[in-house]
């Protein structure tokens, strides 16, 4: 592991960085975790309706491989979506109030957790119907083909959404149709209460499918961020140039349940397993160590980065709490598009199509 880390670290992906970005990456964790921790008490407190379905354990991988994004790349992800959303620039207030159904949130309050949401961004969602995602940025990435535009997909999906029927055809389509899809399946070792060994049939790798369509697939570890940098680079690289699909699988660990109303620790793994992961592969804590190692971090300052994201997501809270919910008026608003616009309604049905 430590001889690996060195040799992705000397790659000239990750030579290029600045120890400021080393350390951005690790503010970002930060971030996503207290967001994350300061969302489970609101939800705990009665604040918020709906399923919540934290990231933690998992952070390091939106953080590394989002960290390549250029201009023309967009994401979109599954329900797990605040650490998607953050790094992709979205505010901790707008993500907070949207959580609580505030009219104030990303989707004015009416998609909760599972829908955050910011075009402008590139963020593409933030998707409940498991697989649901993956066509989606198969579109996307179609879109960029059809203009022209050397971009990417990166397409999120986790080691339960691989055994849906559209995330096949969406690969089947990715290949024949040489798209600049990305997808990265999450493996946290569970879906919902199951276990992959109990709903997965794979040799080795969930990416390894990938071979069967002709499609280039590698695989990284959660744990290593200049591994998954290198990897990423690698897929990004093959999307601009060659218009080529990519499966990267990535292994990390999820702490909660699958949602936190859901069982977590006894039911489907022991607690053991999960204090495990917590003292020996937290992401947070190996990037901070790394960093600290390398002489760009000390523990004061990494304190401080800790400090600035409590308090931040301690703004975000009062910022929802203290918003208005949407009113009963706005119910039908932002439904459907052409409802809103029927400036752009023409008989030919081409509205999106100019
Ligand atoms: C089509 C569909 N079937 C079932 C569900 C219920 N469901 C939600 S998440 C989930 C498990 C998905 O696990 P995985 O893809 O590994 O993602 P993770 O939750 O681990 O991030 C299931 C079965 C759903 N939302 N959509
Ligand atoms: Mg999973």
């Amino acid at each position: 592991m430590e001889a690996d880390t060195r040799s992705f670290a000397e790659a000239e992906i990750n030579r290029r960085l600045t120890p400021d970005q080393k350390v951005c990456f690790l503010r970002d964790m930060y971030r996503i975790r207290r967001f994350e921790q300061a969302s489970l008490k609101a939800y705990n407190a009665g604040k918020m309706g709906g399923f919540l379905h934290l990231y933690t354990g998992q952070e390091s991988v939106a953080v590394a491989t989002m960290s390549l994004l250029g201009p023309n790349d967009h994401v979109i992800t599954a329900y797990r979506d605040h650490g998607h959303a953050l790094v992709s620039g979205m505010g901790m207030g707008e993500c907070m109030a949207e959580l609580f159904g505030k009219a104030t949130g990303a989707s004015k309050g009416k998609g909760g957790s599972m829908h955050l949401f910011d075009p402008e961004k590139r963020f593409w969602g933030g998707h409940g119907i498991v697989a649901g995602q993956t066509p989606l940025g198969l579109g996307l990435a179609y879109g960029l083909k059809y203009k022209e535009i050397a971009g990417s997909c990166l397409c999120y999906l986790g080691d339960g959404a691989v055994n849906q029927g559209t995330y096949h055809e969406s690969l089947n389509l990715a290949s024949l149709m040489s798209l600049p899809v990305i997808y990265i399946i999450e493996n946290n070792g569970y879906s919902m209460g199951t276990s992959l060994a109990r709903s997965s049939a794979f040799k080795q790798l969930l990416a390894e499918r990938a071979e069967g369509y002709n499609i280039v697939w590698e695989h990284a570890s959660g744990e290593n961020i200049y591994e998954m940098r290198v990897k990423t680079e690698a897929a990004i690289e093959r999307a601009h140039e060659e218009c080529r699909p990519t499966v990267l699988e990535i292994a990390t660990y999820r702490y909660y349940g699958h949602s936190v109303a859901d069982a977590n620790a006894r039911k489907y793994r022991s607690p053991e397993e999960i204090e495990h992961y917590k003292t020996n592969h937290d992401p947070l804590r190996l990037w901070q160590k790394r960093l600290i190692d390398e002489g760009h971090l000390t523990e004061e300052q990494a304190e401080a980065l800790d400090l600035a994201a409590r308090a931040e997501a301690d703004t975000a809270v009062r910022f929802a709490d203290e918003s208005p919910f949407p009113t009963e008026a706005d119910i039908f608003a932002d439904v459907y598009y052409e409802v809103d616009h029927p400036e752009g309604n023409v008989p030919r049905g081409t509205h999106f199509f100019n």
